[in-house]
Formats: structure tokens, C-alpha cells, sequence
């Protein structure tokens, strides 16, 4: 990836994750930790010179690459996303998640422009992503899946993941957002995961491990995946819930806790001062 770009995409993540503490603040919303593990992944898909062939002045286009975040609860940097994309006004976040509102606390694909499938109830997203994926293999159209770790724990996502290399879905692109912390404890407690690379390989996935907040590392992977090739690609991102606000960093309580005032503040300038992604 050359400089420029480079740079202009640890911009739009520090500026995703400024947003998504906005929204989450104003709101007094859960998921903040949720957003932050994820906002280099979505820099890699959505921001500057991103994966997905979208055309955000024309959501409908059919042409375009389809993108699902299946870790529903984290619409926020979804939402911030989408709007620093050009997709909706940033008027619409000061709504976020308050009532009668366009953008739900959960991801809402009803009247929100770029939001491909509503989520929330963790598990649809790859089945719903596979089908797609089918259906759009011969236009060449890639499909895009965000899951989170605690998500693999739903079954569905495994005949999902049985089902995709049969079909030799090579314009499928799961990501996995692999933090280690679900909502009420850590992964290796609740379900463990691994070897969690081995178990996609064994299933005939193209499979790469990956530092989930590298931004390099993620387009490189994203840039490796041939839409023509006969196996679908996961791609395991080693993240960290809350990245970027030391008090949130791999701490459960940020999983639905919303910052203070003085938190706020502090979070903010964290995020201003560091530099994520590079
Ligand atoms: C089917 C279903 N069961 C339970 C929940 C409640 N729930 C919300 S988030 C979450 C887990 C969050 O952990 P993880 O999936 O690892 O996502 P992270 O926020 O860590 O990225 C759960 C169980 C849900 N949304 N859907």
C-alpha cells in the first residue's frame, strides 16, 4: 500500500473511533469496546482505497460488492463508517439510538442507505452472506462478512462454514473479529475457540491469521482474495476489545458500560494522541 494512502486510512480510523465515542457518549449506549476492535477492519473494507467496490451515491447499484456485519451490536462504527463514506449525513449519528430514530442501537437496514442486512441476533450473517455469495458468484460480485468470536458459538455459522467451500464460494470474505473477550467473559472461558485457524482450514477455508489492527496487514489479505478462486477466504484478525482507550483495552466492563463525562474527555484524547493502525 503505498504512503498517501496509507495515511489517509489511519486518519479515517482515528476519526471512526473519535465518532463512534461521540455516539456512544451522547447515547449512553453499550458496545463501545465492541466498535474499537473492529474500526481497522472497516478502514480496510470502507475507507480510503478500501476493498469493497461500492458506489455510497448509489447504495442500490448492483454492481456493487456487499458488505454484512454480523456483530450486529457494534452498528455504531458501522454507522460512523457508512457516514464517513458518504452514504448518510453525519446529522443522522447525533440520533443514534435514541427513540424514533433511523439508526437504531442495533444495525438496521430499514431506511439506512449502504446497511445491507439488519443484524443484531448473532448467527445470520455468513448463511445470509453465503446465499448472497451465491447468487451474485457468476456477476463476479464479492461478499464481505464481519463475525465476532463470541458469534462462532451460534451453530449456524458452522453449517455456513461446512457449506461454502462445497460450493466453492471463492467471492466470499469472512473476517473474523477474534478480540478473545464475549459479553459476560472471556472466549477461552465461555466456549474456547481453538486451534481456531485449523478448524476453518480443516473446513477447506483459504485461511489467514492476521494483527487485526494492521492496516497493512488487512489490505494485503483483503487484496489476496480472487473472486475466481474455488475456496472462500477467512481471515482471523487478532484484536483487542476497546483498542485505543487504555482504560477499555481488554476489559469486559466496556463491553455494555458507556464512558463517563471525564472518561469521555480522556478517551478522546487518547485516541487524538495515538496512532493506530500503522
Ligand atoms: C443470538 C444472540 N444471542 C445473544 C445475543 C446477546 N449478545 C449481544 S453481544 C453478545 C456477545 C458479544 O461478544 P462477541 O460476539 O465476541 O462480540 P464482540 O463484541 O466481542 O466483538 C451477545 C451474546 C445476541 N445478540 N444474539
Amino acid at each position: 500500500m503505498d504512503n498517501n494512502r496509507h495515511e489517509a486510512q489511519l486518519d479515517f480510523a482515528c476519526a471512526l473511533r473519535k465518532t463512534v465515542l461521540e455516539m456512544v457518549h451522547r447515547a449512553n449506549a453499550s458496545h463501545v469496546g465492541s466498535c474499537m476492535s473492529s474500526v481497522e477492519i472497516l478502514t480496510a473494507l470502507y475507507g480510503p482505497g478500501g476493498w469493497l467496490r461500492q458506489r455510497p451515491d448509489e447504495p442500490q447499484w448492483a454492481g456493487r460488492d456487499r458488505f454484512i456485519m454480523s456483530k450486529g451490536h457494534a452498528a455504531a462504527v458501522l454507522y460512523a463508517t457508512l457516514s464517513a463514506s458518504g452514504y448518510f449525513p453525519r446529522a443522522w449519528l447525533e440520533t443514534y439510538c435514541t427513540n424514533g430514530a433511523k439508526l437504531g442501537g442495533h444495525c438496521t437496514s430499514h431506511g439506512v442507505p449502504g446497511v445491507e442486512l439488519s443484524t443484531g441476533s448473532l448467527g445470520h450473517g455468513l448463511p445470509v452472506g453465503l446465499g448472497l455469495a451465491l447468487g451474485l458468484r457468476e456477476s463476479g460480485n464479492r461478499v464481505a462478512v464481519l463475525l465476532s468470536d463470541g458469534e462462532l458459538d451460534e451453530g449456524s455459522n458452522w453449517e455456513a462454514a461446512l457449506m461454502a467451500p462445497h460450493m466453492k464460494l471463492g467471492n466470499l470474505v469472512v473476517v473474523v473479529d477474534y478480540n478473545k473477550i464475549q459479553s459476560l467473559g472471556r472466549v477461552e472461558d465461555v466456549i474456547d475457540l481453538g486451534p481456531l485457524a485449523d478448524k476453518w482450514r480443516s473446513f477447506g477455508w483459504k485461511t489467514v491469521e492476521l494483527d487485526g489492527h494492521d492496516l497493512r496487514a488487512l489490505g494485503g489479505a483483503l487484496a489476496d482474495v480472487d473472486g475466481q478462486a474455488q475456496a472462500p477466504t477467512v481471515i482471523i484478525a487478532h484484536t483487542i476489545k476497546g483498542k485505543g482507550v487504555s482504560f477499555m483495552e481488554d476489559r469486559l466492563a466496556w463491553h455494555y458500560k458507556s464512558p463517563s463525562d471525564e472518561q469521555y474527555q480522556q478517551a478522546v484524547a487518547e485516541v487524538e494522541a495515538g496512532r493506530i493502525g500503522a
